[in-house]
């Protein structure tokens, strides 16, 4: 997995005079079947959050309200990712490290989630994840 496997889903917008909607169907927009939703919100300024990898999670993150800035690395290559759009989703396959910093005041990262909650499927050490990531490369 790389971060090449990673991307912006645009969500359908159905734009109205009264406010927009979006909806999301698991495996339907999002390429898994969604067992978790969960968000962070109340962030202070300077916060930081993520710092670790998933063994077999795939996400989608969304900036609800505000933004955040998203870094992904899959152990060679990195990326950031300026998440400020309540259609856009960024997905994120397995083995890949993300930093989520530069929030907004009064934003909101909403994540949907593949699986449900198990800290066995996290790399919360760079140097565990960095080890395991270049021995599948
Ligand atoms: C991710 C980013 C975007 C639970 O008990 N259940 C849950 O579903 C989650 C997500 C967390 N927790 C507990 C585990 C920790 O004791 O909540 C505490 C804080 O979790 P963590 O330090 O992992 O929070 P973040 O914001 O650094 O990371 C979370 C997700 O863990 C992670 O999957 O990608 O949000």
């Amino acid at each position: 997995m790389s971060i090449k496997d990673c991307r912006i889903i645009e969500l359908p917008k159905i734009m109205d005079p009264r406010g927009n909607l979006t909806f999301i169907e698991g495996g339907v927009q999002v390429p898994f079947d969604i067992q978790r939703v969960y968000y962070l919100y109340d962030v202070p300024g300077g916060a930081e959050r993520g710092g670790h990898a998933h063994k077999n999670l795939s996400q989608l993150l969304i900036a609800m309200s505000g933004s955040f800035d998203v870094l992904l690395d899959d152990g060679i290559n990195k990326a950031n990712i300026h998440l400020n759009r309540s259609y856009n989703g960024l997905y994120i396959c397995p083995m890949i490290w993300r930093e989520i910093n530069n929030f907004s005041s009064g934003s909101v990262c909403m994540v949907l989630a593949s699986h449900k909650y198990d800290e066995d499927d996290y790399y919360r050490n760079y140097s565990n994840f960095l080890d395991q990531a270049t021995l599948i490369k």
